[in-house]
């Protein structure tokens, strides 16, 4: 199991073994897409892939890092962080804030690795992220719960990365476990955890089309909700209702499409925790295929390739519904099967979509 490897990576890098090792999860989003940010309701869960850390004390404020996946190194002082749009950013922008916060830190050394695929729509950002404060907190001592650490992480990407996202992915990575849902409530960041059923299999697909929410069509989407909002004179779209559809249909477009999608959403998440609840898969199915069809059309998040996966997931017999998962613009799809059928009907998909797109899919299954 790759947890295990992480003080050999780091002893074979530097020559010594760490201090303290670490890791964190990359995150599925089950449903409640962009309400994160609009102060809304998400259902993410953990997968089995995630971001692993070995650290050690430097003396000094030098700070020095291998990613092994990308074989680079990069070096920088505390206090120094500027931001160099590439993946050190990540633990520029948490040294930043950590030091902003008046904790105390000293130079340290760290050797990081991850099996989160990048760019797709996973977490690897926030898995890496969290891996980092949960290994900072343990070597220095840091009096930091599981919920500053994903506010803090969050802070760091919103900072320094410069990528504006939400809570979800943060929360996610920090408490969400596999096998389980994190029902989040993201305006008061008040959670419940939700064992998800034995008799479903949930299969994510990544479609090999990286996404970047650094870039700018994820803070297009925020903005018009915030437009939206001003026209509608609320404070958040959390305070309009599926009742409240009539004034939001008359919107200007394309902030009409926003907000309908965003109360619509939120209103698919309690249905969904209520079916899964009650173990009625059928119904979640259902909610999955209107959530994807809201991004589609509402939120125009989505692309040819992963409606692709989506139509060949629905089209399967054992899938109970397929919808893009996280922000979009590329990424993964998540499913879910009847139990027992799933990697059977992700692995027919996935040929299926490489024959038709020549792209290179990867099939990922979050068991539990
Ligand atoms: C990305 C963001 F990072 C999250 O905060 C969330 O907005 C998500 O897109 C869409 O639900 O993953």
């Amino acid at each position: 199991m790759i947890r295990t490897g992480t003080a050999g990576d780091y002893l074979s890098h530097f020559g010594a073994a760490p201090e303290v090792t670490a890791h964190a999860p990359g995150r599925v989003n089950l449903i409640g897409e962009h309400t994160d940010y609009n102060d809304g309701f998400v259902l993410p869960s953990a997968i089995p892939q995630q971001a692993v850390i070995g650290l050690s004390r430097l003396e000094g404020d030098g700070v020095e890092v291998y990613a092994s996946d990308l074989n680079e190194a990069r070096a920088y002082r505390l206090g120094e962080e500027t931001q160099t749009h590439s993946w050190i950013d990540y633990v520029q922008g948490v040294t930043q804030e950590l030091v902003r916060d008046g904790h105390k830190l000293t130079g340290f050394r760290a050797h990081i690795r991850s099996d989160v695929p990048f760019g797709s729509g996973l977490s690897s950002s926030a898995a890496l992220l969290v891996c980092l404060l949960r290994g900072l907190r343990e070597l220095f001592g840091l009096p930091l719960d599981d919920v500053q650490v994903a506010q803090l992480a969050r802070r760091a990407e919103n900072g320094l990365v410069g990528a504006n996202v939400g809570i979800m992915d943060q929360m996610a990575c920090s408490l969400a476990q596999v096998g389980e849902a994190l029902f989040l409530d993201c305006r008061d960041l008040t959670f419940e955890r939700l064992k998800l059923p034995e008799d479903m299999d949930l299969v994510v697909l990544h479609s090999g089309v990286e996404h970047n929410h650094a870039a700018g069509d994820y803070n297009t989407r925020r903005a018009e909700c915030e437009r939206a909002c001003e026209l509608l004179g609320v404070a958040s779209l959390r305070e309009l209702g599926v009742e409240d559809l009539e004034r939001v249909n008359a919107l200007p477009e394309p902030l009409n499409r926003r907000a309908r999608h965003v109360i619509t959403e939120n209103a698919r998440v309690l249905e969904t925790v209520a079916a899964l609840r009650a173990g009625e898969l059928g119904r979640v199915g259902e909610l999955f295929t209107a959530s994807h069809a809201s991004m589609r059309d509402d939120y125009q998040v989505s692309v040819r390739e992963v409606d692709l996966i989506v139509t060949l997931a629905e089209a399967e017999a054992d899938v109970y519904g397929a919808r893009l998962t996280g922000g979009g613009f590329g990424g993964s799809v998540v499913m879910i099967a009847r139990h027992g059928t799933g990697r059977r009907a992700g692995e027919r998909v996935a040929a299926e979509y490489a024959r038709q797109t020549g792209r290179t899919p990867r099939l990922l299954m979050p068991a539990h």
